[in-house]
Order: structure tokens, then sequence, then C-alpha cells
């Protein structure tokens, strides 16, 4: 079902009519979450992975207060490369289309839009979640009450150690968020496979995951899934040598009182200058991987729609 509000682009549009699996990127790690030109490679080699998979990809931003499913390669270099675009959330997603400039979207506004247009699955790198200090700062994500929320399955490579895990997850558990892991019991902890957190729910298979929103949808649940897919092994960092940089990057942050929606990007900027480069590149590695396994899933969900006698 399309909606009157939205730019779909016609591959998206095609796609999503003819019963192929499709796709949701965001656009916030482009315009927030990385720097030029890896932001841009990155987005055009996620959108590579899905097709590679099987499905179509659909990254997704405000574009001159429009809000676009399905954006041009023009337009993610235009992304890539400005200092102007709004990061956006739930709170402020009206205000780009209020105002008819361009903004990005987070995990919570990119679900918003994808439950929109009617796109199920969902890849990202990492999703916001708890801070650390947050008893202080109060500093909790939107992304978390949004998958409590929206319909939209979400994949990402765990959480960055810049927020606390274990918070996160208790948050998660209290919104009503089925969190799963793939193929291991431990939730993942983005540049490492492992956090030392274990999750409640474990699945194996994509047919799994099927069959899980399967029995979610005849229950008539509402409300998102996140599933965490660990970092393949070559490209993995081990945990304690992003501690001591995740630590300095923190505290700088505290003592120059950065707070608010600039939290996540100034943390993530900064530990990409801390850490050489060298967390790009896993980074890069394990938001493919994700968008594998979306495709994937977004093409059985595809299918076992079309099997179903109707
Ligand atoms: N975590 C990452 N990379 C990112 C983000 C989070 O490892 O790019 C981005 C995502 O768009 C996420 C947003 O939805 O930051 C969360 O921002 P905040 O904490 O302000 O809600
Ligand atoms: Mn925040």
């Amino acid at each position: 079902m399309s909606h009157p509000a939205l730019s779909i682009s016609h591959e998206v549009q095609a796609a999503l009519s003819g019963g192929q699996g499709v796709v949701a990127l965001e656009s916030t790690i482009i315009t927030h979450g990385m720097p030029y030109p890896a932001n841009r490679d990155t987005a055009l080699n996620v959108e590579q992975a899905v097709r590679d998979n099987g499905a179509i990809p659909a990254t997704i931003a405000i574009v001159q207060g429009v809000p676009t499913i399905g954006l041009s390669e023009e337009i993610i270099e235009q992304l890539a490369r400005t200092d102007n675009a709004m990061k956006l959330s739930r709170a402020d997603l009206a205000m780009a289309v209020a105002q008819g400039v361009d903004g990005s979207t987070t995990v919570a506004a990119t679900m918003i839009l994808a439950k929109m247009a009617g796109i199920e699955v969902f890849a990202t790198g990492g999703i916001g979640g708890v801070h650390k200090g947050a008893e202080l700062s109060f500093d909790i994500s939107a992304d978390l009450q949004e998958l409590s929320r929206t319909s939209v399955s979400v994949i990402c490579a765990g959480a960055k150690a810049i927020l606390d895990i274990p918070k996160t997850l208790e948050v998660l558990e209290t919104l009503g968020v089925p969190v799963l892991t793939f193929g291991q019991a431990s939730f993942p902890a983005f540049w490492s496979r492992d956090s030392d957190q274990a999750a409640s729910l474990r699945v194996d298979t994509i047919d799994d995951i099927v069959t899980f929103i399967q029995a979610r949808t005849s229950m008539n649940f509402e409300g998102g899934i996140l599933i965490g897919n660990p970092v393949p092994a070559e490209h993995e960092i081990p945990r304690e040598k992003m501690q001591g940089i995740i630590q300095q990057a923190v505290a700088e942050a505290a003592m120059q009182g950065i707070a608010g929606k600039q939290v996540t990007p100034w943390l993530l900027g900064r530990i990409v200058e801390l850490s050489d480069g060298a967390s790009l590149i896993t980074n890069q590695a394990l938001i493919a991987n994700n968008a594998t396994l979306a495709a994937r899933l977004a093409k059985s969900l595809a299918m076992s729609y079309s099997d179903e006698p109707n």
C-alpha cells in the first residue's frame, strides 16, 4: 500500500507490488555516522549486498522536505558530502517536511517511513540505546521506543560499547521488544562478536526468523523485533582493543558538554579518529553482513506471502 506523502522510487514500488523482498536502509549513518567518502561507499556497497542476495534496497531520507524511499546514487552522494542535513528521529521527522529541507533518518525515523511504505525488513549497523551514565543524563535513544511500537524487523550487529549494553537490553525487555540473536546465544557487541550479555532468544536459520514473525502476526502483535547478527570473525576487533578508545571518547564528550542528539554522532566520529580508521573497516563489513541477512529474510518473507492461500 503506498502513501500519499511518500516518494517511492519506481524500482522499490515495483518490487513491493510484485511481491519481491525489499530492505530498508537508514541515512543517518551516511550524514552523521561516517566520514566522506567512506559513508558514500558504504551506502552503495550495502545496496549492492542487498541486490546480490535477492532483494531490492530502499535507502530512506527526507529530500527537500519529501520523505523518499529509494535514493538515487546522486542523492546518496549529496547526503554523503553535506554538513547541513538534519538528523531526524520520531520527534523531529515532520519538521524537515514542514521546512522543506534535507534530513537523514535514524533507526527510529527509518522504521516509521519503512512501515508507511510497506517495507518490513530493515538493515543497519548499530542501533541507538541507553547511554553510559543515563541514570544522570536520561539519554536513551528513541530507537528503543520505536522498536516497541512500529512493526519492522531490524537487523543490527548489536550495540556499540558507547552504550550501556545491559541497560539497553533491560529497556528493550521492559518495552516488550523481542531481541533475537542469530547463530549464537550472546548479544553481539558491534565490532566484536560477543558481549558478555545473553540475549533471551536465539535463532539459527532464516526460517526460524520467518516462523517467529508469522507466530507474532498470527497473534496480532504490534511492534518491531531486533535481530543481532554478529560481525564475521575475520573482521572482528577484540573488545579489549576498543575499550580504551571508547572510554576516552565518552570521557571527552562529557568534559566538552556534548549533549542531546549530538552525543551519538560526536562519539562515532571521535572513535574513528582514535582508532586511526580501523573501526571503519569493521563497520563497513558488518553492515554488508547485515544487509545480506536482511535481503535473505525479506526474500523468504515475500515468498511465504505468495505461498499463502487468500
Ligand atoms: N550507532 C551506530 N552508528 C550509527 C548510529 C548509531 O553505531 O550511525 C545512528 C543511527 O542512525 C541511530 C542513531 O538510529 O545514531 C541513534 O542516535 P540517538 O542516540 O541520538 O538516538
Ligand atoms: Mn540521545
